[in-house]
């Protein structure tokens, strides 16, 4: 396989030197032709969701009808469902930060509108805690700062806080499931209910351990500080239980606090638990959370990681276990580009295009040491990690070939998913057989962060970070405990005033002015103006000496007790 070796060339000269204006103009070209065909993927993904399916939660694209998905997850015998339960309009609440993106304030409007007139969270259905955070709560409190940010002039008519209003509720009816020895939520919940009666006391890292954004925005919104204070409790309680190696397992007891699965990685039911801790870093600016993050990616790099690729591995002796690429792990390059280590992202990253070219998206589950896909897990539900770290690469390095993979991956699912009443899942990728479920993280995730890949407006007005949802939240002064001065370029002229940050894009927190001059020869790239890089490509060190300048924070790294160059440096 062909890996063309990057040579990074750091000089702090204009690089309008180098920048070929008919392939900066071919780039716009391409761009602005790409914007409109995500822009028709998200539009006949939703319009098909308003005409079949809502209010219930998702779209079944094929049979043109609706699924109760995040309801019917929870309820062991779907009878049991209230006959009058119309769904939780999961895919328009998910929706909404994407129209705002997409610029269609009326849509965007009437969703709000509709949901402040007829959401209601008082059903009796047992539910996902972390499903219904990460989309439900995310997605209202997202869409609530974006219409009451003055910017966006989203809302014509009047809006009174009814989003946070609903957000609030959903809040509360999340409390009781931390009333557990150890302070861990169980995984379900009763809307009405509660916790019912004989729950199950396992729930997995990622689903306790990735609350604190949503949560934490929750409490920083209505003055309520219990939300918070759970989510970070519960995350606290988490990081006690790591191992000696700083690894933690995948699935853990409410109750009793031990672990049930010893076996972990940067994949499903771990994920976003690495995630939040650095989104909670930059949102909320606690350097616990820094400290918490450095100490597990560290090991995440130490046990994990083998070569481009990550295979899990045991907790306790760190021995690997499990050799597999997974589809939920392809998010890790965009996580990556935020902390710093692009050169890791962009290794990785390519591997995971790699299997998506291979395969024409990208398999559930693929096992490294057979070299085949997993028996059983052959399916692709429309995921959207890898569009999600191609957009944060180009934004960090801006070479033009993340366009070329945003474009493959477009091309990819019109061809095998789009249906008549709008996406399908791959249920096998080896026969490109569909399944009928557009599930909502489609459009909250996937044409979201392929259209911004293409459209660098919104992310380049303000600092925004986004949940593992895709839903932005703003980075605001008055919610972060210290804006490091690190974050500022001298070149920037940034608004000090007021609440809303403006003058610089979320990325521009973490990522240099960028300066990759628009070539197609690879031998050209660059990742950022400050760039050193570190003297090893596998990042391994003796000393301090052998670490350069980090691309995204333009921060000096530094060498780890166990020799990996890194931001490890507190601020
Ligand atoms: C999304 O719901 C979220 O990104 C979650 O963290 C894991 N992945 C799914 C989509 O694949």
């Amino acid at each position: 396989m062909f890996r063309p070796k990057h040579v990074f060339i750091c000089f702090l000269i204009s690089f309008a030197f180098f920048i070929d204006p008919s392939s900066q103009h071919v780039d716009d070209v391409k761009k602005q032709q790409m914007r409109e065909k995500v822009r028709e993927m998200f539009y006949h993904a939703y319009d098909n969701y308003m005409t079949y399916a809502f209010p219930h939660d998702e779209l079944k694209p094929i049979t043109k009808s609706f699924t109760d998905s995040l309801s019917e997850l929870g309820n062991l015998k779907l009878e049991h469902l209230p006959t009058d339960y119309n769904g939780s309009a999961v895919t328009l609440v998910e929706s909404l930060s994407s129209l705002a993106i997409l610029g269609n304030k009326t849509e965007f409007e009437k969703g709000v509108l509709w949901l402040s007139e007829n959401l209601t969270f008082d059903v009796d259905v047992r539910v996902n805690l972390f499903e219904c955070n990460i989309r439900l709560l995310g997605g209202l409190i997202s869409a609530h700062l974006l219409a009451i940010d003055p910017t966006n002039r989203l809302i014509q008519g009047s809006y009174n806080n009814e989003l946070l209003r609903l957000a609030e509720d959903l809040g509360k009816r999340f409390l009781p499931a931390f009333e557990t020895p150890t302070r861990i939520p169980y995984a379900w919940i009763n809307f009405k209910k509660g916790v019912m009666e004989n729950e199950t006391t396992e729930t997995s890292t990622s689903g306790c351990g990735s609350l604190i954004l949503e949560m934490g925005a929750l409490s920083r919104l209505t003055g309520d500080p219990r939300f918070e204070s759970a989510a970070l409790r519960a995350l606290r309680q988490l990081w006690r239980m790591r191992s000696s190696l700083d690894l933690l397992g995948t699935t853990l007891d409410v109750v009793t606090g031990e672990w049930l699965e010893y076996s972990s990685g940067i994949g499903a039911g771990v994920d976003s638990f690495y995630e939040y801790l650095m989104k909670a870093y930059i949102l909320f600016g606690k350097e616990d959370y820094w400290r918490m993050f450095r100490s597990a990616y560290l090991a995440s790099q130490k046990y994990f990681r083998y070569g481009p690729w990550y295979h899990e591995a045991n907790m306790w002796s760190g021995k690997p276990t499990y050799w597999q690429l997974t589809s939920l792990q392809a998010f890790w390059p965009g996580l990556q580009v935020l902390v710093g280590d692009v050169a890791a992202a962009n290794s990785s990253h390519w591997e995971f295009f790699h299997a998506w070219e291979k395969f024409g998206v990208i398999p559930e589950r693929y096992l490294l040491d057979h070299q085949m896909i997993h028996p059983t897990e052959r399916y692709y539900p429309l995921r959207p990690e890898l569009a999600e770290s191609t957009f944060y690469l180009y934004q960090a390095t801006k070479d033009p070939w993340y366009l070329d993979v945003g474009e493959a991956m477009v091309k990819s699912l019109n061809r095998y998913t789009k249906v008549a009443g709008g996406f399908a899942s791959v249920r096998d990728v080896t026969t490109m057989q569909l399944e009928d479920h557009q599930h909502s993280f489609f459009l909250a995730e996937t044409c979201k962060y392929l259209y911004l890949l293409f459209d660098d407006s919104f992310v380049a007005k303000r600092n925004y970070i986004f949940t593992t949802e895709g839903h932005p939240i703003q980075v605001m002064r008055s919610w972060h405990e210290k804006l490091p001065e690190s974050y500022f370029s001298g070149n920037w002229t940034f608004s000090k005033s007021g609440e809303w940050e403006s003058g610089a894009s979320a990325l521009s927190m973490k990522v240099c002015p960028s300066i990759a001059p628009n070539s197609r020869l690879r031998e050209q790239h660059r990742e950022s103006v400050c760039h050193v890089p570190d003297q090893k490509i596998d990042h391994k060190c003796w000393s301090n000496r052998e670490c350069g300048v980090d691309a995204t924070t333009c921060r000096q790294r530094s060498c780890s007790e166990v020799g990996f160059c890194g931001l490890w440096n507190p601020l």
